[in-house]
C-alpha cells in the first residue's frame, strides 16, 4: 500500500528566485525611493515583456482580475458576451463587473475550450462579443472564433490567465483577437507575485490601457476617463523580472512532470488524460487535467480528491462548478444546455503540477492515484484522516 507523502504536495507552487537575489534587487528600489505608480522596474518589465510577446502593445497591471476588467471597459464592451461557463470565477466577474451580460455556451469535450459552434448558435442580435478562455493553456480554436466574430461584426477577446509561454506555430498564443489577458498570479507559469498582462492590437489601445489603469490620467492633469488604480507596484516588478529569467526552465522542467503522469497513468480504466499538445504548439504544461468517469473508474472524482488528500496530496476540482452553478450567478438565465461542460466539470481534476515538483514525484502521486482506482478501499482505510489543513487560502 502506498506510504504518505511527508509534506503536503499542493496542486502549484511558485517559483522564487534565490532569496539573495530578490534582496539585491530590492536595493534598487530603496535607492530610488520609488516603489509604485509607474516606476522604472516596471517600465524594464514592461519591455521584456514587449519582448517577450513581439509586440508594443502591451501593458501591465496589479493584477488578472483588474486587468481583464479594464480591457473589457476600454473596448467598451457591454451587451450580451458569449462566453464559457468553464473557468476560473474572474473571466464571467469582469463582464459582470463592466456592465455586459454573460451568456454562456458550451464546450469542446477534448480542449475544454468555447466550441465555435455553440458559440454561433447562441448569437443573437443582442451580442457583441466573444470572450474566450484559452483553458489550462490549450489554444481555443482561434480560426473558426475569428471568423465567427467577423461574419457577425463581434469583439473577440480572450482570458489568456493560463497561456504565458504558449505558442501556435511559433506565435505567441497571446496575439491572437481583439485583446487577450495573461494572469502573472504566484499559481502560474510564470508570476511576479500577482499582476496582470494585457496585448492589444494598437498604440492608440495600448495608451488608453495605461492610462485608465492610473484613474484615467492622461498628461499631469487632465483626466480623459474613469479609470480605476490598477498599477503594478515595483516589488511585483522586480519578482517578475528575476522569474522571468527563468521561465523557459520552469517550463522544461514542467514538461518533464507531465510526460512521468502521462506515462505512469497511461490505460487506467476510468481516467482520461487530456490529449498532448497537437503538433505546431508549444505548451506551457501549466496544468495535467485528467477527467474521472465515475461508472467505469468504480469511484467519483470527489473520492479520488479526498483518498488523495489523505496520502497528503492536494489535486483540485479546477473548475467545479460551472459558473451558472455558483450561487452568485444562479439569478442568471442560462439559456443554453451546457451537457459538455457540466460532464467535464463534474470529472475534471487538475493533479499537481508545477516546476518545483520532480518527475519522482509525479510517478509516486500516478501509482497513488492507480492504487486508488484500482482499489477505492485504499483512500478510506489507509493514509491520514483529512481533516487536516488544506492548502488553500480558500480552507
Ligand atoms: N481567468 C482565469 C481563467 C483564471 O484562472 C484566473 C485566476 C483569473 C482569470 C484571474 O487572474 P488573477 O486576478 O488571479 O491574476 C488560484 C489563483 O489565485 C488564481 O489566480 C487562479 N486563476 C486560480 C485558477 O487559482 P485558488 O483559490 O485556487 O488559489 P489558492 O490560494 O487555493 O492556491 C492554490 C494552491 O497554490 C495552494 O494549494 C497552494 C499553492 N500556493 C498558492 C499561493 C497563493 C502556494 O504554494 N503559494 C502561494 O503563494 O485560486
Amino acid at each position: 500500500m502506498p506510504v504518505p507523502f511527508d509534506q503536503p504536495i499542493t496542486v502549484t507552487r511558485p517559483y522564487l528566485p534565490p532569496l539573495e537575489k530578490y534582496r539585491s534587487g530590492l536595493a534598487e528600489i530603496w535607492d530610488n525611493a520609488w516603489v509604485t505608480n509607474n516606476g522604472p522596474l516596471v517600465r524594464r518589465f514592461t519591455a521584456a515583456l514587449r519582448r517577450q510577446f513581439g509586440t508594443e502593445h502591451v501593458s501591465l497591471m496589479v493584477n488578472g482580475t483588474q486587468a481583464l476588467l479594464a480591457g473589457l471597459e476600454v473596448l467598451g464592451i457591454r451587451g450580451d458576451v458569449i462566453t464559457t461557463p468553464f473557468t476560473f470565477a474572474a473571466t464571467t466577474h469582469a463582464l459582470l463587473r463592466c456592465g455586459a451580460h454573460p451568456v454562456f455556451a458550451d464546450i469542446d469535450p477534448d480542449t475544454f475550450n468555447l466550441d465555435p459552434a455553440a458559440v454561433e448558435a447562441a448569437i443573437t442580435p443582442a451580442t457583441r462579443a466573444i470572450l474566450a478562455v484559452h483553458v489550462f493553456g490549450r489554444p481555443c480554436d482561434h480560426a473558426a472564433l475569428q471568423a465567427i466574430a467577423r461574419r457577425h461584426g463581434l469583439r473577440l477577446v480572450y482570458d489568456a490567465a493560463h497561456a504565458f509561454g504558449v505558442t501556435v506555430e511559433g506565435r505567441p498564443l497571446v496575439l491572437d483577437g481583439d485583446m487577450s489577458m495573461v494572469s502573472l498570479h504566484a499559481t502560474k507559469v510564470f508570476h511576479a507575485i500577482e499582476g496582470g498582462v494585457l496585448i492589444c492590437q494598437d498604440q492608440a489601445t495600448t495608451e488608453r490601457l495605461d492610462a485608465f489603469r492610473d484613474f484615467g490620467f492622461s498628461g499631469a492633469c487632465d483626466v480623459s476617463e474613469i479609470g480605476t488604480n490598477a498599477k503594478m507596484n515595483e516589488f511585483q516588478a522586480l519578482m517578475g523580472l528575476q522569474v522571468l529569467e527563468h521561465v523557459d526552465e520552469l517550463i522544461k522542467r514542467r514538461r518533464l512532470v507531465d510526460a512521468a503522469y502521462r506515462e505512469h497513468l497511461a490505460e487506467l480504466p476510468g481516467l482520461t488524460l487530456s490529449a498532448p499538445p497537437a503538433p505546431g504548439i508549444r505548451h506551457n504544461f501549466a496544468y495535467f487535467p485528467v477527467l474521472i468517469d465515475p461508472e467505469r473508474a468504480g469511484l467519483t472524482r470527489d473520492e479520488l480528491l479526498d483518498g488523495l488528500r489523505r496520502y497528503n496530496v492536494f489535486a483540485r476540482a479546477y473548475f467545479h462548478p460551472v459558473i451558472p452553478d455558483l450561487r452568485a450567478y444562479q439569478h442568471l438565465p442560462c439559456t443554453h444546455p451546457l451537457p459538455v461542460a457540466r460532464r467535464i466539470a463534474a470529472q475534471v481534476l487538475a493533479l499537481p503540477l508545477h516546476s518545483e515538483l520532480t518527475p519522482e514525484v509525479a510517478t509516486r502521486i500516478a501509482e497513488l492515484v492507480r492504487a486508488l482506482m484500482t482499489s477505492p478501499e485504499n483512500g478510506k482505510l489507509h493514509g491520514r484522516r483529512t481533516g487536516e489543513v488544506v492548502p488553500s487560502a480558500r480552507g
